[in-house]
Parts: C-alpha cells; sequence; structure tokens
C-alpha cells in the first residue's frame, strides 16, 4: 500500500487570518507529521505562524470529536455517549420538522462563523437553512463596521498590495498588532526600514508590533477619528495636503477643511486622545512630506461604539496626502471584498429568496433569553465557538442551558459550546477537506485538496447538510452539486476580477491571482465609491442619515461617559493573542503553555492603586459579569487602559468565565458590529 510512503502536498491554510498561506504538508504511514510553508505561493513564500506550524498537533489532539454523540449529562457538563451517524441525523431531521410544524422554521436558528475562510463549507448550511425557512443570522462579529467605513471612504476594493509598502519610506501600522495577525507583512517593513524607511505604529498598548516600529503613537482606546482629525488639522494648516491629487480624485474637500480647521483643533484632540501635540504633528509631517507614504489599517480600532466613523475618518489620511499617486504608498485595510464571487448562487440565496426573520449574532445572549417571536427552539452551531467567543458571555450561557433548547454542534474539537449540545457531529479539519479559499489580506485564489483522509467518522460541513436535506425530504438538484461544482457556482460571476480565473489550473493546485492593478483600482484611478472618488463627504453616509462628513464620537462606555467611569474606571481591550487564533488554537496544549498563565496588564499606577502586585490572581469585572487572571503589571499599557490577550476557553480559565463575560453586544454606529474592545471595567486583588 502508498500508506507507508513519504509524500509532501501543497494545500492552503484555511484559517480566519488575512495571510491564506501556502502550505507544504508532510504525510507520512497516513499521518501528517510536518507543516511548513509553501515556497511557492506568490504571498506567503515559505514561511508559515508557529500556530499552523503546530497544527498537527490540534489535528491528532486528545480533544478531537470523532464520532457523532448524544447528551447524557446536564446542559453544560459535555458527557455524552456515541450514537450513530443515522440516529443523529434523524433525531436532528425529528426535531427540526416538530419545531417547523408547532413553532414555525423561524424558531431554528443556524449560527457559523470563522472556522475555516473556504468557500464551500463556510457557506455550506445556507441552501438548507434558506429551503427550511428558518432565521437567517446576520454575521456581524467580525468587520461589518471596519468594511463599510472603508468602502465609504475609499471604495470597498481599494487596498494597496502589502508588498508595494517595500518601497515606501513611511509606514503607519495602525490599530493592528501585525506580528500577531499578519506576519507577512513583518518582513516587507522589515525590509522598508532596512532601506531607511521610518515606522510608527498608533495602537494603545505596547506589543510585538512595537519593536518594528520606530516611534509609538497610544492614543486612549476609541479616540482614532479624533487623532486623524488632528492630524489632518497639521495637514492643512501646514499646507502639506496634495492639492492635484485631491481636486481631481475627492469630493468634499471644502466642506473636511471646515469641519477640520473649526472642530479639531491639536490642543482639543490632544485632550481627547491623550497623545502630546507635537507627537500628532510629528504623525502628520512625517506621512505628509513622505516620498511614499503607506497606511496599514487594522480591524481593531472599528470594534468601538464609534467604529465606523474611526475607519472612515482614518482614511481620509492616505487621499489628503496622494499616496495612492506615489509608487510603494498606497493603503491597505483588506482584499476579501476583491473576491466578487457568485455569493447569491453558492448560499442559494437566488433560488430560495430568503426574507426570514434576521437575527444579529452579537445578540445570541440575548436572543436565545428573551426573543418570544418566535422562540428560538433550535440552534446548529458550526465554524464557531460562540459560548467562547461573544460577548455577553454570561447571558449566552444561560441561554445555551436552556432546557427547552435543541442543540447541534458540528466541531472539530471538545469546546466550551459542545458542552451544551444535544448532539455533537464529529468535523474534519481543513487537512481532511477539499475547498476553494480566498484571502483578506492579499488578492490569491487556491484550492486546497485534503492532505489525509478524515479521521473518526468526521464529515464535513458540505456532506451534513447535504445528509441532513435529504432527511428533510429536500429534493432539490442543489443539495446534490459536489464541491467542485460549488466552486465553479462561485467563480462564475460578472467580476472584471474573476475574468482571467481558471479553474482547471486551480484544480490543479495552482495559485491564481485576482485580475486587480495596484491599490485595487480600475483605470483612471476610479475608487470603488458612488462617485468614483475618495469621498471626505460621503453621499452613501447622507443616504443613511448619518454625518456625511468625518469626525468624532464618544463612546457610551468611555471615560467620557462619566458616571459609569466612576464605577468602572479602566478601559478594556481583549485583542488577539500571538499564540492563538480567536478561539480555536486553544485546543493546543502546547500554545497554551506558550503563553503560560492567562493575564490582564495593568499599568503600575492602577496597578499600585489597587494594591495589586506582578502575579496576583485578579478580578476583572462590571455590571455584565466578572473573570479571573493574573495580573501583569506593566507600562506597555497606558493608565487607565488594561488589556487581556484572547481568547482563551473559558473552561481553562479560573473560575471557568471568560474575558468576554465583560464585553457588551452594543453594536457599532456602521454595519451592526460587535464592540469588543469598547468596555469599562475594574479590577480587584481576587
Ligand atoms: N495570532 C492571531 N492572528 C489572528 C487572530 C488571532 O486571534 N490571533 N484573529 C484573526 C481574526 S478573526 C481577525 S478579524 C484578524 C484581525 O484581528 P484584529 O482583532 O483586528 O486584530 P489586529 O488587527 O491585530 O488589532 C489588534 C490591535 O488593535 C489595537 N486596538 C484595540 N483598540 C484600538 C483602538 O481603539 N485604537 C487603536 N489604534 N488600536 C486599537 C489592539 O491594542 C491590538 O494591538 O486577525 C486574524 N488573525
Ligand atoms: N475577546 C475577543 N473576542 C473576540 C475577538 C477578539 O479579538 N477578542 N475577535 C472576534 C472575531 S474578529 C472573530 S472573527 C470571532 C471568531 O470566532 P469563531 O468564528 O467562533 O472562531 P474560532 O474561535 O476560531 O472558532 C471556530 C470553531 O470552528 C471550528 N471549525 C473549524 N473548521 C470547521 C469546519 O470545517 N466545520 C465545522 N463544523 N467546524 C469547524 C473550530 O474547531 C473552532 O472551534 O471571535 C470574536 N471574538
Ligand atoms: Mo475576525
Amino acid at each position: 500500500m502508498g500508506n507507508a510512503e513519504l509524500k509532501v502536498l501543497r494545500t492552503t491554510c484555511a484559517l480566519d487570518c488575512p495571510d491564506t498561506c501556502g502550505l507544504r504538508v508532510t504525510v507520512e504511514g497516513g499521518r501528517v507529521t510536518q507543516i511548513g510553508g509553501d515556497p511557492n505561493h506568490p504571498f506567503t513564500r515559505g514561511f508559515i505562524c508557529h500556530k499552523v506550524a503546530n497544527y498537527h498537533r490540534r489535528l491528532y489532539s486528545p480533544l478531537r470529536i470523532l464520532h457523532p454523540m448524544r447528551r447524557v449529562g446536564r446542559k453544560g457538563e459535555g458527557r455524552f455517549s456515541p450514537i450513530s451517524w443515522n440516529e443523529a441525523l434523524d433525531e436532528i431531521a425529528a426535531h427540526f420538522k416538530k419545531i417547523v410544524e408547532t413553532d414555525g422554521a423561524e424558531a431554528i436558528l443556524p449560527f457559523s462563523y470563522g472556522g475555516s475562510l473556504g468557500i464551500v463549507h463556510r457557506n455550506a448550511g445556507h441552501r438548507f437553512f434558506y429551503r427550511l425557512g428558518a432565521s437567517r443570522l446576520l454575521r456581524t462579529i467580525c468587520d461589518p463596521a471596519a468594511t463599510a467605513g472603508w468602502a465609504m471612504t475609499l471604495g470597498k476594493n481599494t487596498s494597496t498590495d502589502l508588498t508595494q509598502a517595500e518601497h515606501s519610506d513611511f509606514i503607519v501600522i495602525w490599530g493592528m498588532n501585525i506580528a500577531a495577525t499578519s506576519v507577512h507583512f513583518v518582513p516587507v517593513v522589515k525590509a522598508a526600514r532596512k532601506r531607511g524607511a521610518l515606522v510608527v505604529q498608533v495602537d494603545p498598548y505596547r506589543n510585538r508590533t512595537s519593536h518594528l516600529a520606530d516611534e509609538q503613537i497610544m492614543p486612549r482606546p476609541g479616540t482614532d477619528a479624533a487623532l486623524a482629525m488632528g492630524v489632518m488639522n497639521v495637514l492643512i494648516r501646514e499646507d502639506i495636503v496634495e492639492g492635484d491629487f485631491v481636486r481631481e480624485s475627492t469630493l468634499g474637500y471644502d466642506a473636511l477643511r471646515e469641519r477640520v480647521l473649526s472642530e479639531f483643533p491639536l490642543e482639543r484632540v490632544s485632550r481627547i486622545t491623550g497623545v502630546p501635540e507635537q507627537q500628532i504633528a510629528r504623525l502628520a509631517r512625517g506621512f505628509g512630506r513622505a516620498r511614499a507614504p503607506f497606511l496599514r489599517v487594522g480591524f481593531a480600532l472599528s470594534r468601538h461604539e464609534n467604529g465606523g466613523m474611526a475607519i472612515r475618518t482614518v482614511a481620509c489620511l492616505p487621499a489628503l496626502v496622494g499616496a495612492f499617486g506615489k509608487p510603494g504608498g498606497g493603503a491597505h485595510h483588506e482584499t476579501g471584498p476583491c473576491f466578487e464571487f457568485n455569493y447569491e448562487r453558492v448560499t442559494g440565496e437566488d433560488e430560495f429568496r430568503p426574507a426570514t426573520r434576521e437575527i444579529n449574532m452579537v445578540k445570541l445572549g440575548e436572543t436565545l433569553l428573551e426573543e418570544q417571536n418566535p422562540p428560538v427552539k433550535a440552534l446548529f452551531v458550526y465554524n464557531c465557538n460562540p459560548a467562547a467567543i461573544l460577548p455577553e458571555q454570561k447571558r449566552v450561557r444561560e441561554g445555551l442551558r436552556r432546557e427547552d433548547l435543541f442543540t447541534v454542534v458540528h466541531e472539530q474539537v471538545h469546546t466550551d459550546t459542545v458542552d451544551f449540545a444535544d448532539i455533537v457531529l464529529p468535523a474534519p479539519t481543513f487537512l481532511e477537506y477539499l475547498d476553494l479559499y480566498k484571502s483578506y489580506g492579499h488578492h490569491y485564489l487556491q484550492i486546497g485538496a485534503p492532505a489525509v483522509e478524515a479521521l473518526g467518522e468526521a464529515k464535513p460541513n458540505w456532506e451534513v447538510f447535504r445528509l441532513l436535506a435529504q432527511r428533510m425530504g429536500f429534493t432539490e438538484a442543489c443539495f446534490d452539486h459536489s464541491e467542485y461544482e460549488v466552486m465553479r457556482q462561485a467563480l462564475d460571476s460578472p467580476s472584471d476580477f474573476l475574468a482571467e480565473t481558471d479553474f482547471e489550473k486551480l484544480a490543479a493546485g495552482e495559485t491564481q491571482r485576482l485580475k486587480v492593478a495596484d491599490h485595487g483600482l480600475t483605470p483612471g484611478m476610479k475608487f470603488s465609491t458612488p462617485s468614483g472618488k475618495v469621498e471626505f463627504y460621503s453621499s452613501s453616509a447622507a443616504d443613511l442619515g448619518l454625518d456625511p462628513l468625518p469626525g468624532y464620537v464618544p463612546c457610551t462606555e468611555s471615560p467620557e461617559n462619566l458616571e459609569l467611569h466612576r464605577k468602572f474606571p479602566l478601559q478594556l481591550l481583549a485583542p488577539p493573542s500571538i499564540h492563538f487564533l480567536s478561539s480555536t488554537f486553544g485546543a493546543v496544549e502546547e500554545q497554551r503553555r506558550r503563553i503560560g498563565r492567562p493575564t490582564i496588564k495593568i499599568h503600575p499606577g492602577d496597578a499600585d492603586a489597587r494594591n495589586i502586585a506582578a502575579g496576583d490572581l485578579v478580578r476583572v469585572f462590571n455590571a455584565r459579569g466578572d473573570c479571573q487572571l493574573y495580573a501583569e503589571v506593566t507600562d506597555d499599557t497606558r493608565e487607565g487602559v488594561v488589556v487581556a490577550e484572547s481568547i482563551w476557553w473559558p473552561k481553562h480559565l479560573p473560575g471557568g468565565r471568560g474575558i468576554n463575560s465583560l464585553l457588551s453586544s452594543r453594536l457599532t454606529d456602521l454595519g451592526g458590529g460587535s464592540t469588543i474592545h469598547c468596555n469599562l471595567v475594574e479590577v480587584t486583588r481576587a
């Protein structure tokens, strides 16, 4: 048998990360023994993060779920006994049919998010739930405010290739810990610096990315829009604006100028942001006078109540200095929207025309506990770990504990969410299935083929919904399409970007670039906004009844809210850890050991005032809940700001509650997104 031979296969990393790496997977005797980077991948070029280099430990983890199971203990206890696939599917179908009869199909809610970026398995449930008439999930946890904000000012497709920044002489990394969340941008930044570029990081706390920067600006969280208005104030007053570009390619400059000068003098901006005036001016002059200014904007600054506006406002900066006309200059936020697949077809929206109730995923807790019209009676979770990753964690878990809720969880590993399931279904990892991958940090497409057979009885998402559709008596042809057929449907799109994509080459494992020009602009420097220009004055914002101009609005949970701030005087950031990816690597002991103890960073001034010493177990709390972590007393964070890198599995923390117990389900100003970094807390010794 070929089983004993050693094979090296090419595939793609499916995890929710902008880099979407090309991988080389070594398989010996039918087992994955090594995972490395594919040197032939045009963007990721042969290196990968240590998390995925360790992914075989997750693949063969003792926490893997290998067989379908039925709950035997209480909800949340995580005790199960094995059943067959047939029993599991019959039971799910029987429950669904009964609920449709008694409460209507809208009492059923699919719940999925970022387990895989693969076009087939990420969207696998849509046709099924649309056909069923279930409630629709608004998948808002991650980027809707950022995407909408960027689209308003610069157009959704505008993002300069990250590799261009190698030729920049002034790089600003704004609200992004690239050493954790965009590792392939790191060598680009290092190369630019070697050629003499200056690098400025805008982030409220010092992290690994700070080592790459010449200067760090540490604004108070949630004040980026004010900071950007301050930078504009200097650019305009000192006449460092690129006049030709502004005249030809932007809309609304005069109105912007008026607001910036009248409402955002540096003295006020400095008060709001906590950044010294001199530092704001230095950033403006450096960026404005650079030969090739490059701006990299992360998602995190959008995860505030005013987050859409923050992104809109920061996005004005590269336009004011004409960065898009300067080789090596530009701006990058995300490339995801350039993958203009035929999503209508992939999801079955074109066939089933769904018009059922919509539920925002950020609000799962209150939905399960309060919604009556009709109440949610069944939840089908896949590609997602809601018991760990959602805000209002206490309420989410209370909701999941409801005895009259029928919960199915399709998972790879025994997460906190699995503990609440009535039926657990085993899912394979991306090393065990076929899919087509887009990226949100570069412009390449790739098909990933399975490196090994699915472990145990694991079945991929697509297969599970095909089988469930049969059980429900759905006879439409779309439920029988193969994975390859779905990929072809995705690519069958009028988009110019996909016009030259060759499916046969993709199927043969080749990487293909979208037909996107530098900066993601169309000929004649057309931006993908309604006017084709950069919109300082946004008519789409005006249409939504929003302020058509950029500006700063304080958040409800911020020091500006004096009453709340007196009770809970610390702003909490809960950003990604370099060793985790959302909650995915909570399953891997080696990754947990690399971090050591779960900590919260607190400034020495704040620690002293609370009699907290380094290493103390502390209680972080607010009106929504609490969680216990170990104090890391450090001036890597500002006074008034505490930082808990995330996302630990709650069951691995002392007390069994995660940092997301502290997060509110308040939504962003645009797109109905999450406000993960916009929460006030207090900390005491436990
Ligand atoms: N290692 C690792 N990689 C990941 C992930 C992970 O969990 N771990 N998650 C993946 C996912 S799902 C996503 S969406 C992406 C991007 O995920 P994001 O959550 O957007 O992460 P970053 O872009 O790195 O942004 C985090 C940085 O923004 C800073 N920040 C927070 N609030 C503010 C603010 O108000 N202003 C400013 N200027 N900065 C602020 C934080 O201090 C932190 O350093 O990363 C993906 N890649
Ligand atoms: N504190 C804090 N909370 C956050 C964030 C933060 O920065 N800080 N970031 C937020 C953001 S940006 C995001 S995107 C979310 C991410 O939240 P999620 O989308 O829940 O992502 P993960 O935590 O990685 O969990 C994905 C789960 O899907 C499973 N999975 C993977 N592939 C498959 C598959 O093919 N089939 C099935 N059935 N399951 C699969 C994995 O085993 C894993 O348990 O978290 C949000 N929550
Ligand atoms: Mo995300």
